[in-house]
């Protein structure tokens, strides 16, 4: 096993860091466009050492093919509105000089046999040591919201039954899905309506928010 995770670890750990500031100022730069960000919120971590432990033992993956073939060690998190801003996030990150996608997998309209949806990227990141540069592998999960509750409660319903769901909690939790899957989907033809009422601009004297009382006062 290997002798100091520590400092195996330490470039991921400076990845993860990197690329939670990164992502988070992706946000930043839409607020101060004064447009809504296609990002939510950015969480990240790095795979705690016995999850990899009994990954590694699950995949049986070897010591030495650990950092090529285990892509999730370093793991970051986009949540996101509507399915439209992930689509657009994943556009965002493509256009991007400072990573290169090598895995693209959409489980957002291919979902997984549990009803897991999510758009995941896998990146390859230089980090820069004082050895010099190294390259390590990184996962993006790129989800809605409320695709994001639903995974954090299957996630923690796994912890209790190691996988193995009675059959009906596996239906039931397929039905939630679905209905997540729904929700996102009514929140986006809502979208469409935010988008067309933006097109009102308040007239002087008037509310912020609140459009002026004629349909006809289009400016763009
Ligand atoms: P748990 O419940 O065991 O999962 P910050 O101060 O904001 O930079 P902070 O607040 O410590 O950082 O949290 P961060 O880094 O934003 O998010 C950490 C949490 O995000 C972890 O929960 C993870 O569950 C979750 N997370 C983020 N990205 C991933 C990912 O790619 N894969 C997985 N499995 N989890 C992720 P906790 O707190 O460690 O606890
Ligand atoms: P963690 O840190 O506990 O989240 P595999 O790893 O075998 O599932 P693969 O092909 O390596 O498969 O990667 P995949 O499927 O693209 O992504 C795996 C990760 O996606 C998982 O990481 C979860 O974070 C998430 N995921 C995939 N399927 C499900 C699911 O059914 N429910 C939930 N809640 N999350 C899922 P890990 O390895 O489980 O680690």
């Amino acid at each position: 096993m290997i002798a100091n995770w520590d400092q195996f670890l330490l470039p991921y750990q400076q990845a993860v860091s990197e690329l939670k500031v990164k992502l988070r100022g992706i946000r930043k730069q839409f607020e101060n466009q004064n447009q809504r960000p296609p990002i939510e919120f950015v969480t990240g971590r790095v795979k705690p050492v016995p999850s990899i432990e009994e990954k590694m033992t699950r995949r049986h993956v070897a010591e030495e093919r650990l950092e090529k073939d285990m892509q999730d060690i370093a793991g970051l998190r986009i949540m996101c509105q509507f399915v439209e801003d992930i689509y657009q996030v994943v556009d965002l990150l493509r256009q991007r000089t400072d990573l290169t996608i090598l895995e693209e997998r959409d489980y957002i309209h291919n979902e997984k046999p549990s009803g897991y949806r999510s758009y995941h990227i896998v990146i390859e990141y230089p980090v820069q040591l004082v050895t010099g540069e190294k390259k390590i592998l990184a996962e993006i999960q790129v989800r809605t919201l409320a695709m994001n509750f639903w995974a954090t409660i299957e996630h923690s319903l796994n912890y209790k039954y190691q996988g193995d769901f009675p059959e009906q909690l596996s239906q039931r939790l397929q039905r939630a899905a679905e209905a997540a899957f729904k929700l996102d989907t009514e929140m986006s033809e809502i979208r469409e309506e935010i988008q067309e009422a933006q097109h009102y601009t308040p007239k002087s004297g008037g509310q912020p928010g609140i459009p002026p009382e004629t349909s006809h006062d289009k400016e763009d």
